[in-house]
């Protein structure tokens, strides 16, 4: 045995891993896997010069044949169903060539041109000397051509992985025998399993047949998007093999799609869970750009084998519902590891225009996140929640997406905002609420794009509640996953808090109309303004704590009272900010009573109105210290005549330098006083 020769370069395993050809497909016309035994042995017969005792045998043991503890368990994707083995290790040290051939069991390659071989293998040998392993393919069952198999293989290093084999001599061959003979000597072993014959034809993504493959893209870093070449529809035509599609609502609710000019790519699942759209990349021709349909691609994810036998698995019209930043198509998907898939592409088709163009298709891999770890975060809103006409409800809310956590199990999970008459309560799933409406749920954790127009909800008071959905499915397939489309079943969802928004109408202009009450003198500072407003959030709402003031004096009240006579200005504001402030300015004027103090047996001013001169006459029933003041109306003094301690007085004023207009006189009696109104007039 030659054991620790292996264990040494068991490190340096290497592989002739298959290169694919990327403007190549492979279509897959047959296979073998050897799961039943005895249909296996019966359609696969060996034979050979061997005087030793091994033959080719059938086996499920993946570690069957030569043991040796560095050396790989055989790796063929069915080995654990039943390969063939030949165990050049149990046979002695012997020469032999030896054969196992499809006798029972050839492939029909009727049409079929570029016929290839595909399978897995496990081969390592020990004897250099004149050791072959080889591939034979027959058109007759007996006489066999050869190609020599591990070639530039050094002995002691085993092979396991994937050999392709172009067989032209197969080409449209009605049967065709496959032999895996190895010409040898002692030791070691040869596994082969999961063969398949395949044709090669150029790509051309106008048809299933030819889908363009992208699994390139796939399997790459979770996060990382993957963009493919450009693809262009504007020559792509419909063929008589496309499916039908009616999931996208082109032709209305229920209706067949229209499908315009289809293209198809294709990939193998690996078990992720996979982002995919369509994307402008570098197109100098974006899809929909002249149609004015930006973006506005259709997709029909589809699993199966080939395209005759496709099942729909995800579907969509526009990944952004509202088409911002355009109406592109993407789905998000779990593959399955083993499970090809194709990727209907077409363009959206409206009022007669159908969107052609370039666009790429952008897979990015996602993390997986279970339902359970899925959660809700919370959210602020500015404005009060008021969304002025014309605005969008993305503009007042705040989030940190690093609190939400969205689940990716399928088929529908993410996030959507929900919006509803009343709050909704943790635990309710809101898509049984009456009167719910709901953004679809999607991967993006984002504020709702809204727009307050009118059309797309109707103005008035609402709750806006987050929901993070996983494991949901639709309820109606043709229609998108709004929430009352989702039968959460048993999925999970988190129920997040439910805020008040106010979505306003146009709204009337503020107006003010201003209730004066003027100063009554004396004593004063007693006037009030008792303002009127109508128009704004206010009024739409019924409701006058809607409005803000702000007066000159610093005072935000709506009413002002114990007011001097004078000009004050307020500022009225909507507290949605969106009307316009409104400026009033109201003067509070002065009255002045008649009531003198008690003392005043008689007090007259002469004449009045006056050119200049004023006579002031003053009776008191006892004496009292008695000053005068000429004040103008708003209470500045602009004279001032003490006159002592007095029972009568007559005293003359000149007011030939005063201006026309009304004036005060004030006669302070001790610690009361009287008023008189002059006016100087020429
Ligand atoms: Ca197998
Ligand atoms: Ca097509
Ligand atoms: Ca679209
Ligand atoms: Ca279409």
């Amino acid at each position: 045995m030659c054991a620790s020769v292996l264990s040494k370069r068991l490190t340096a395993l290497f592989f002739l891993a298959a290169t694919g050809l990327p403007a190549l497909q492979a279509q897959v016309f047959w296979t073998e896997n050897f799961e039943d035994e005895s249909l296996a042995t019966s359609n696969w017969q060996h034979d050979g010069i061997n005087a030793g005792p091994s033959f080719w045998i059938w086996t499920d043991d993946p570690a069957a044949g030569y043991q040796e503890p560095d050396l790989p368990v055989f790796g063929a994707p069915t080995a654990s169903n039943g390969y063939f083995l030949f165990n050049s290790d149990d046979n002695g040290q012997t020469p032999f060539d030896v054969w196992l051939t499809n006798i029972n069991r050839p492939a029909d390659c009727t049409g079929k041109t570029g016929v290839h071989l595909r399978f897995y293998t496990q081969y390592i040998y020990f004897n250099p000397a004149g050791t072959v392993a080889q591939i034979g393919v027959s058109t007759n069952g007996i006489d066999f051509t050869y190609q020599n198999l591990f070639d530039t293989l050094p002995a002691n290093l085993p092979f396991d992985g994937w050999l392709e084999i172009d067989l032209a001599e197969a080409d449209d061959q009605p049967e065709v025998w496959l032999q895996f003979r190895w010409i040898g000597n002692y030791e070691y072993h040869w596994k082969i399993d999961d063969l398949s014959l395949f044709t090669v034809v150029a790509e051309d993504p106008d048809f299933c047949e030819t889908a363009v493959d992208i699994t390139e893209f796939f399997g790459q870093t979770p996060g990382e998007p993957q963009i493919t070449g450009l693809l262009d529809n504007t020559d792509a035509t419909v063929s008589a093999t496309d499916p039908e599609v009616s999931c996208w609502g082109e032709a209305g609710p229920g209706g067949l799609d229209i499908l315009n000019n289809t293209l198809w790519c294709t990939f193998a699942g690996d078990g992720g869970t996979y982002n995919i759209q369509t994307v402008p990349c570098n197109a100098t021709n974006y899809i929909g750009s002249t149609a004015g349909n930006l973006g506005d691609t259709q997709m029909l994810l589809l699993a199966g084998d080939d395209c005759s036998d496709l099942t729909p698995v995800a579907c969509n019209e526009d990944f952004f519902p509202f088409g911002i930043p355009d109406w592109r198509a993407g789905v998000s998907i779990q593959t399955d590891s083993g499970q090809q898939y194709y990727i209907l592409l077409d363009g959206f088709e409206g009022q007669g225009v159908v969107a052609t163009g370039e666009f790429c298709i952008q897979v990015t891999q996602q993390l997986v996140v279970p339902c359970a770890d899925g959660q809700v975060g919370s959210f602020t809103l500015s404005n009060n929640g008021f969304v002025c006409t014309g605005g969008n409800l993305e503009d007042i809310l705040s989030l940190n997406a690093a609190e939400f956590v969205l689940p990716t199990t399928g088929p529908e999970s993410g996030l959507a905002w929900c919006i509803s008459p009343d709050t909704i309560p943790a635990g309710t799933w809101p898509g049984t609420i009456q009167q719910v409406s709901s953004t679809p749920f999607g991967p993006n954790v984002a504020p709702p794009d809204l727009l307050n127009n009118g059309t797309i909800l109707p103005y008035g008071t609402h709750y806006l509640t987050p929901v993070v959905l996983g494991g949901g499915t639709r309820i109606n397939a043709g229609a998108q996953p709004f929430v009352y489309n989702i039968d959460p079943g048993s999925g999970c969802y988190f129920v997040g808090q439910s805020l008040k928004i106010v979505l306003l109408p146009p709204l009337a202009p503020l107006g003010a109309l201003p209730q004066v009450t003027n100063e009554v003198v004396p004593p004063g500072n007693n006037g009030s303004i008792v303002p009127a407003v109508s128009g704004g959030s206010g009024q739409y709402l019924n409701d006058a704590a809607l409005y803000q003031y702000l007066w000159n004096n610093g005072a935000v009240t709506k009413n002002l009272t114990g007011l001097s006579a004078g000009v004050y200005t307020v500022t009225i504001s909507d507290i949605s900010g969106c009307t316009a402030a409104a400026v009033l300015e109201v003067t509070v004027g002065q009255t002045v009573s008649s009531t003198d103090p008690a003392l005043v047996r008689a007090l007259e001013v002469r004449p009045n109105p006056t050119r200049a001169a004023l006579q002031l006459y003053l009776d008191l029933q006892s004496a009292a210290d008695v000053r005068i003041e000429v004040t103008n109306i708003l209470g500045q003094v602009l004279e001032t005549h003490h006159a002592g301690q007095v029972s009568q007085l007559v005293h003359t004023f000149d007011l030939s330098h005063f201006a026309e207009g009304t004036y005060l006189l004030r006669v302070v009696v001790g610690q009361e006083f009287a008023l008189r109104r002059i006016v100087v007039a020429r």
